[in-house]
């Protein structure tokens, strides 16, 4: 049962690099950094927060960079940050540009071999550098597009400062869109990830919490943190993904992790054209004995949208309002709780549901009309907050979800206490 009430109101702290929208993986890959940008330009016009421009910080605006940050980095601090997450000028939440992540920072997961391979690899050196049996970087889904590294650091950089704001007190809630890039492993890519900024915001969480708990509701199966993660008990990962002929094809209800992490791996396989009630019907139940029998010190939370309704990858049926409901379950534990991105391909949808998710987490309303945004032109003809079902067929039987959950809440009232 959710301890917090739900209208607490929750200092929430979100980051953001205004470079990120400019990078692109190459024309017609599905994946669209640009889609962080178009979900910025909205929140922007929300009122949620202030802008960073591209030359530095607006006011209000800060760069964990700026004298004063450093100096809360160095020690005394967490009071400095405090005052600046209170005294955000009306806005719901304060904005951080955060430091981008370099190669100490991902070697903490990945091997250095990979990141070395990472930071020199260009569209014209990629076939020689991994043709001779380095296998990492595979096919049309990782290519080495240009300024692959930065855009791994500016997805790794923001993470590891929502990490760390949230062990510094300074906020209870952090946001970073540019990360939840669960595929990527420790000497390898996968499915549009090449560092995986979760595990190393989770890495960074464990400094200070005994037990992290990862929830992804992305629809492809989140096999990068949960392989991170697979032999320990410290790390408790929840995985609902769509399953059979799907990539990554992992994430069977039975893998339930190994060794001393055996019963930590949490893997609901769902099927086809999942709705928002046969959704909830499934997650609240195990989020809660999750939570009830686990007890996490703070959560993490990948909101892959490409479980919404239209994706054009996804084949869920995913409402907004179904999405969000996940993020607003899961604040009302009155936990610390980061909260990533991740899929997303049809790129208006996910800029309306990575906002609207944002709002969520401030405790703040949206109206339904869109404001006026940069990128107007792609929300017509409605231009409102919406993502609603479409006519397609839920595979996902009564009697199959109910074998589903009782397997898995079955394992969780089996974990030694
Ligand atoms: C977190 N599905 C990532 C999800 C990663 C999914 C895949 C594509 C795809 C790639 C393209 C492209 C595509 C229309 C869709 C077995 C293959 C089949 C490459 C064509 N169009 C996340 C990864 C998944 C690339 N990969 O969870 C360039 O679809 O199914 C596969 C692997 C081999 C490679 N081919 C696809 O959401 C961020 N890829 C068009 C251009
Ligand atoms: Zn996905």
């Amino acid at each position: 049962t959710p301890t917090a009430s739900s209208s607490n109101p929750r200092r929430v702290a979100y980051f953001y690099d205004p470079d990120v929208g400019n990078y692109v993986y190459y024309l017609g890959h599905p994946m669209k950094p640009h889609r962080i940008r178009m979900a910025h330009n909205l929140i922007v016009n929300y009122g949620l927060c202030d802008d960073i421009d591209e030359t530095g910080e607006s006011e209000g605006s800060r760069s964990v960079n700026d004298p004063i940050v450093q100096e809360y980095a160095e020690g005394d601090g967490e009071r400095a940050k405090t005052e600046r997450l209170t005294g955000s000028r009306g806005k719901s939440m304060q904005v951080f540009r955060p430091r981008r992540a370099d190669r100490g920072d991902m070697t903490k997961f990945h091997s250095d071999e990979y990141i070395e391979l990472l930071e020199k690899v260009t569209p014209e050196t990629a076939e020689y550098l991994t043709g001779g049996g380095v296998r990492c970087l595979i096919g049309e889904d990782c290519p080495a597009f240009e300024g692959l590294f930065e855009f791994c650091s500016i997805s790794a950089g923001g993470t590891i400062a929502a990490a760390e704001t949230l062990n510094s007190g300074a906020a209870d809630i952090t946001i970073n869109w540019a990360g939840g890039l669960h595929h990527a492993k420790k000497t390898e890519a996968s499915g549009f990830c090449y560092v995986n900024d979760i595990v190393l915001g989770i890495l960074e969480l464990l400094r200070i919490h005994p037990r992290v708990l990862y929830i992804d509701v992305d629809v492809h199966h989140g096999d990068g943190v949960e392989e991170a993660f697979y032999t320990t008990d410290r790390v408790m990962t929840a995985s609902f993904h769509r399953f059979g002929e799907f990539f990554p094809g992992t994430g069977d209800v039975r893998d339930i992790g190994m060794k001393r992490g055996k019963g930590y791996s949490i893997n609901v396989p769902l099927r086809d054209g999942i709705r928002d009630d046969s959704f909830h019907s499934i997650f609240k139940p195990i989020i809660n004995s999750i939570i009830e029998h686990y007890q996490p010190g703070a959560i993490v939370l990948q909101m892959g949208a490409d479980s919404l309704a239209g994706d054009k990858l996804g084949g869920f049926n995913l409402t907004l309002q179904g999405h969000a409901e996940c993020a607003r379950f899961v604040k009302a534990f009155g936990l610390p709780v980061m909260m990533l991105g991740g899929g997303g391909y049809t790129t208006k949808n996910v800029a309306r549901a990575w906002t609207y998710e944002t709002a969520v987490m401030c405790g703040k309303e949206l109206d339904e009309n869109l404001p006026y945004n940069q990128y107007m032109e792609y929300y017509g003809p409605r231009y409102k907050l919406e993502v609603l079902s479409n006519n397609t067929d839920d595979h996902n039987h009564p009697e199959y979800l109910d074998a589903i959950k009782r397997s898995v809440l079955h394992n969780l009232k089996n974990l030694p206490h």
